[in-house]
């Protein structure tokens, strides 16, 4: 092991011994993100703490910024847990910590500023060399801690979601995700298989399936049922034979190759055609331990009903789930799922049909405005959903707008793989120019900036996007 990994690994046993030893008389806040990475995050630790009988509040947030991190500290606890957020706030934390809170942070966001451990106890593979965006999220790095206290490992499939909720698993998992998984794999918590990426799983009604998929979202498809069946019907696939839905199972191989390129055309263009069937035909994880029938037993589906969760206001029911409970929980974070594909179907749909009014595109970047439709905790989701059509051919770059409230602008930017660019810092400094904040990763980030420099944001990514 090399010395850079043996200060991760030290740093992993430092966060693991403090939560183990956490005294029961101090109140305790955990304050995560309400993507999918953060509520697993929360999940695996919830479930530690739980069973330490640790007493602890939990809290979400959907954005992250200063005022955020300032409302934590400022609720008198005595000790805050900032989970999948906080690195861009450590200068702050740090002059905070001074005055007697108790700050730990479990984060992979990129910092801005090389930081000497002091008083925060802050566990980020970036102060390790590590690249937080590719080799592990935060909801690894909680299952490590959680493993090294030992008898954890059925938490891993939870954090392996969370990985998948960062997209991390695009192009295979690398460094720490790959050794997770390959130790899922091997101690037979989850399989891996090649399989057409519907919703469900290849036992799951291909109408059900295709009605479900979010990711890759399919226009037309996606949360239209009738829509569905006619699809089916013209492309030669009963979606019903002697009283049995028919479902991937069912399917010959030719049957499944039409099945595919009807859907690559529907999804992209010619020149994106080898990426929208890389999105359809790929790894599947399944958790062994969960039920065949059962929802969430592909970890992508199981990810995707966390984020839906989190971004439509009910988190709670994604630790519920996180922690192992079924039956309630789980039909009510479908039906929040259910809310959601068609909250995010009649959005693109609103977007494509106003696409002159809505969309701005100028040298490979699209600027979306999706004020007053889409809501602050979608637009991300949204913008990612857009950049991969067909309409987007010719865009590098989208960038989304929506309403915080009547001051400021939620900003979203997604890039498609290889523009060399560091989307993350550079949403960073310029929102920062314009009374602003944010960051993130290369290829994922947002920012929040006043209503009124809008123009002025745009004006100065183009700049520093021209040639
Ligand atoms: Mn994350």
């Amino acid at each position: 092991m090399g010395k850079i990994r043996k200060r991760f690994e030290d740093q992993v046993i430092a966060v693991a011994n403090a939560i183990a030893n956490f005294p029961k008389d101090r109140n305790l806040l955990v304050a995560s993100h309400i993507d999918a990475d953060g509520i697993t995050s929360a999940g695996i630790i919830s479930t530690v703490l739980s069973d330490l009988h640790v007493p602890f509040h939990l809290t979400f947030f959907k954005q992250i910024l200063t005022g955020d991190v300032k409302s934590v500290v400022s609720k008198g606890y005595d000790s805050v847990l900032l989970m999948d957020f906080g690195t861009s706030h450590i200068e702050f934390l740090d002059r905070i910590a001074e005055e007697g809170l108790e700050v730990y942070i479990i984060d992979h966001h990129q910092p801005t500023l090389e930081y000497e451990p002091g008083r925060l106890l802050i566990l980020n593979p970036y102060f390790h060399g590590l690249d937080g965006s590719r080799e592990i999220s935060t909801s690894g790095l909680a299952y490590l801690i959680a493993k090294k206290m030992g008898g954890y490992e059925h938490l891993l499939p939870i954090a392996i979601a969370g990985a998948i909720g960062d997209r991390q698993h695009e192009g295979g998992f690398h460094g720490l995700n790959r050794k997770l998984l390959k130790y899922a794999v091997d101690s037979g918590l989850v399989r891996v298989i090649n399989e057409v990426n519907l919703f469900g799983g290849p036992k799951h009604p291909l109408l059900f399936a295709l009605e479900r998929t979010v990711d890759p979202y399919i226009p037309g498809i996606t949360s239209d049922q009738s829509a569905c069946f006619e699809f089916l019907t013209n492309i030669g696939i009963e979606p019903m034979k002697q009283g049995a839905w028919v479902t991937l199972r069912d399917l010959d191989e030719q049957k499944k190759r039409i099945l595919v390129s009807e859907l690559v055309k529907r999804i992209a263009s010619e020149s994106g055609k080898a990426s929208a069937a890389k999105k359809l035909i790929g790894e599947i994880y399944y958790w062994n331990f969960e039920d065949d029938s059962s929802p969430i037993k592909d970890l992508r589906d199981f990810s995707t009903i966390l984020n839906a969760c989190g971004r439509m206001g009910y988190g709670g029911f994604g630790v519920a789930l996180c922690m192992g409970y079924r039956g309630w929980y789980l039909a009510q974070a479908l039906k929040v799922y259910q809310e959601y594909r068609q909250n995010i179907s009649s959005a693109i749909k609103n977007i494509l049909s106003n696409f002159k009014e809505r969309v701005y595109v100028h040298n490979g970047l699209a600027f979306i405005s999706g004020e007053d439709i889409i809501q602050d905790t979608m637009i991300g989701t949204i913008t990612s959903i857009l950049l991969g059509l067909k309409e987007f051919e010719q865009v590098e770059i989208a960038i989304g707008f929506s309403k915080v409230n009547d001051n400021y602008l939620k900003v979203s930017g997604r890039a498609k793989a290889n523009t060399g660019l560091n989307l993350g810092k550079v949403m960073s400094e310029i929102s920062v120019n314009l009374e602003g904040e944010g960051g993130g990763h290369r290829l994922a980030a947002g920012c929040t900036i006043p209503v009124k420099y809008k123009d002025k944001f745009i004006k100065e990514l183009s700049a520093r996007l021209s040639p």
